[in-house]
């Protein structure tokens, strides 16, 4: 049963964004490589998505939301977000996310030869919704390198990565429309988060695309 979108503000659109239809730009103009250490690293494109507004309207009223629930000692809670999410052969909600993964299965093609293949879409309804540190370890993410791409549309929110052996976060601030790339060992080695915020926020939606079997 999908969720009701509930508390969701509106999303404010962007100054130059709210006529345009979605599209990629190209896929390394501006994409910046962060080195984490000798294993794992982290590749960002600003804009990587124009018309973004357009794109997280669409995604935002066609994704079958889900609200999840899991056990936390010994109560059950309700997860602060709401996901959705695309198998290889399912029709993503617009064609441009059909061209994103190609796009980056193309790109990534050396270091990924299977491609990128399912979509998970995560929408965070305002600052008090969240995603605890954790490592996509299920699949190939356990045991050898992968990658995991995202988009991110709507108000901006922090991502960070930490090592799991202890250490210092990195943080990277996603904007709307940008792509993040965690590569080499970052789904073993370091583990990512998106805390809660205070400050006043939009939605923001998050869709992941990751090789198969990994999640
Ligand atoms: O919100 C994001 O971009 C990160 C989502 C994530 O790490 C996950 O769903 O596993």
């Amino acid at each position: 049963m999908s969720a009701s979108l509930g508390r969701m503000p509106a999303m404010q659109s962007s100054l130059f964004d709210s006529d345009t239809a979605p599209s990629l730009s190209r896929l390394g103009d501006g994409l910046t490589r962060t080195k984490l250490d000798r294993r794992s690293w982290v590749d960002h494109q600003l804009g990587w998505v124009a018309g973004s507004d357009a794109l997280f309207d669409e995604v935002a009223q066609s994704v079958p939301w889900r609200a999840e629930r899991r056990q936390m000692y010994d109560r059950v809670v309700d997860v602060p977000r709401l996901v959705g999410w695309y198998d290889a052969r399912a029709q993503l909600p617009h064609p441009v996310l059909a061209d994103a993964r190609f796009g980056l299965s193309a790109h990534y093609g050396e270091v990924l030869p299977e491609g990128f293949a399912t979509a998970g879409m995560c929408l965070y309804r305002d600052g008090r919704d969240s995603v605890a540190w954790h490592g996509d370890t299920i699949g190939r993410g356990r045991t050898e390198d992968t990658l995991v791409a995202i988009v991110s549309l709507g108000a901006p929110r922090a991502l960070l990565l930490r090592p799991r052996n202890g250490g210092a976060s990195v943080r990277f601030m996603l904007g709307h429309g940008d792509l993040l790339v965690m590569g080499g060992a970052c789904q073993r080695e370091w583990e990512h988060a998106v805390p809660k915020t205070t400050k006043p926020n939009g939605p923001r939606i998050s869709i992941q695309f990751r090789p198969p079997g990994v999640r």
